[in-house]
Order: structure tokens, then C-alpha cells, then sequence
């Protein structure tokens, strides 16, 4: 997702901390002088994105997303996700940092903004791809009469056409009340297994007919694009909430 995606799911997740996970939060999102999830949700990309500081985030670039070997959309380690670098291990894999007291705040903090953005990106149908297209971004289309990538259209481009900011956003999916979830794919040791697997079987149906976004598509896609964004975000609370019980 772009910022609006990633502060949208971080927003619903905030919405249903637990007390004890809200004032964990709120503990370490002081050190950055900010007391809401939306406003750190999209710094893994800002990292990634920014010349004087990308070089030092390189190793980071492979955790946004997890590449599929086919249309079985089957998670199989570590064929799929080499040493863990994937977003279905970077998730575990941050969840135990931010878990763990005995690290530093800053540590932690860091932890979380991984966690938080990483929830919300193995939402991203695109994110869990299986076609031989780097997740969409070389398989161009035209939206709104300009040329674009699938994979640019899904982050932002559906979710920009209604015109509004995160919190309004937030607030009318909020206003539909808990987000239902998919029914158990199949016995997952990892839940994110189970949420990229979602993920790349959604994008079987998502390449548009003749490389063309019309009203329909986003009519027909939109709503897609909602249910991830709400199961994202109470999945991120439900994490969040196990990380940072009290002891
Ligand atoms: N900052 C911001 N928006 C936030 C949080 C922080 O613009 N929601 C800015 C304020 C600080 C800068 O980031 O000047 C650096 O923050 P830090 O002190 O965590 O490095
Ligand atoms: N920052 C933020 N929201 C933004 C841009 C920046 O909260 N949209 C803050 C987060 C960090 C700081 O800027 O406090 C930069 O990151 P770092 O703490 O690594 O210096
Ligand atoms: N991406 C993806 N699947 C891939 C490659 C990239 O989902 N196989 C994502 C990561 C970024 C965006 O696409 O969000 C652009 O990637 P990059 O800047 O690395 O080209
Ligand atoms: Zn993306
Ligand atoms: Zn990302």
C-alpha cells in the first residue's frame, strides 16, 4: 500500500488495542513525539524510498512482499522465503523484538514500525503475487487515462478514488463494524503464511481485461481492496494486543 493504505490499516488496528497494548504503544511512540500508529505506519517505505538512507536499509527492500511459485498460492518454506527474507517471516520476526522487554524502546519502537507496516503490506493482493511480473509493477495498465502498473494501481490508485484522507477513510470502515475473516486456508504454524496465501488467491482474479481499469473494475475491486485493508487492521490489533499483554 502507499501512506494512505498503510495509515488506514495502522488507524483501525489503534482503534482495538487492548489497555495494556494502547499504553505500550503510546510508551514507545513517545519517543518519536507522536501518539498515533497512522503517523510511523509508512517509515519502512520512507527508509527504503530515501537516497541518503536506503543503502543502510537495503537488507529490507525483500520484506514488504513474498513471491508465490505458482497458482497453488502454497507457502512453502524456506523454498518460497530464502534465510526469511519475506514478509511472512519478517512479521514473527519482528513481533519477537517488539515483544521482548529486555530490548531497548528504541529497538522496539523500530520493531513495531516494521510490524505496522508489514501487517498492512501482506494485505496487499499484489504483495503475495504468483505471476512472473515482480508483483504487478511490470504489468502495465491504463487508469484515468494515463499509463500506470498494476501493482502501483492496488497500492494506491483503487483506494485514492474515493477521495479521502486516512482518518476519514479509517472512520467509514471503522463505521461497518468488526472486519469478518476468511475461513482457515489450512493448519498454519504462521498465521502470515495463511494472510500472503489469501493474498496471492486473490490475485488470481485481479488482472484487468486488456490492460484497462475502467469504472467497472473499480467497482468490482474497490470493495476487495476494503476487506483487506479491515482484516488487516484487526489482525494487526490481535498481534499487537499478544505482543504487548502484561506479563
Ligand atoms: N516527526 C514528524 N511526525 C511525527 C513524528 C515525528 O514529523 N509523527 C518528526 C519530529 C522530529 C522528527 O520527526 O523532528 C524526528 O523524530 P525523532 O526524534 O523520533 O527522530
Ligand atoms: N516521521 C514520522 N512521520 C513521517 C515522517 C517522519 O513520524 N511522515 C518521523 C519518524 C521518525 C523520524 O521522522 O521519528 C525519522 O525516522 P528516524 O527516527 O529513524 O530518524
Ligand atoms: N514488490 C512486490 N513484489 C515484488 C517486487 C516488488 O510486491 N516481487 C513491491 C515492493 C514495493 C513495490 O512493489 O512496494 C515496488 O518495488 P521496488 O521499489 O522494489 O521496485
Ligand atoms: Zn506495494
Ligand atoms: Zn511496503
Amino acid at each position: 500500500w502507499g501512506p494512505l493504505g498503510h495509515s488506514v490499516v495502522a488507524e483501525l488496528a489503534q482503534r482495538h488495542l487492548s489497555p495494556a497494548a494502547e499504553a505500550e504503544v503510546e510508551h514507545l511512540l513517545a519517543l518519536d513525539h507522536t501518539k498515533s500508529l497512522a503517523d510511523i505506519a509508512s517509515w519502512p517505505d520512507e527508509i527504503r524510498n530515501d537516497p541518503k538512507q536506503q543503502d543502510l536499509w537495503k537488507e529490507t527492500r525483500a520484506l514488504h512482499y513474498i513471491d508465490f511459485r505458482d497458482q497453488s498460492c502454497k507457502y512453502v518454506p524456506p523454498r518460497d522465503c530464502k534465510n526469511g527474507q519475506c514478509v511472512v517471516e519478517a512479521i514473527p520476526h519482528y513481533l519477537i523484538i517488539l515483544s521482548d522487554r529486555s530490548q531497548p524502546d528504541a529497538a522496539r519502537l523500530q520493531a513495531l514500525k516494521f510490524v505496522v507496516h508489514f501487517v498492512g503490506d501482506i494485505h496487499q493482493p499484489l504483495h503475495g503475487g504468483y505471476r512472473d511480473d515482480a508483483g504487478g509493477n511490470a504489468y502495465q495498465v491504463q487508469f484515468q487515462g494515463q499509463g500506470m502498473n498494476l501493482h502501483r494501481v492496488w497500492d494506491s490508485g483503487l483506494l485514492s478514488t474515493r477521495g479521502l484522507d486516512w482518518k476519514a477513510y479509517a472512520k467509514r470502515l471503522n463505521a461497518e463494524g468488526i472486519a469478518p475473516l476468511p475461513p482457515p486456508i489450512a493448519p498454519f504454524d504462521k498465521p502470515s503464511a495463511q494472510w500472503a496465501e489469501e493474498s496471492c488467491q486473490i490475485t488470481r482474479d485481479i488482472y484487468p481485461n486488456n490492460h484497462k481499469i475502467d469504472q467497472a473494475y473499480v467497482d468490482a475491486e474497490l470493495p476487495v481492496a476494503d476487506s483487506r485493508l479491515r482484516e488487516a487492521g484487526r489482525r494487526l490489533a490481535e498481534v499487537l494486543n499478544l505482543a504487548l499483554q502484561n506479563d
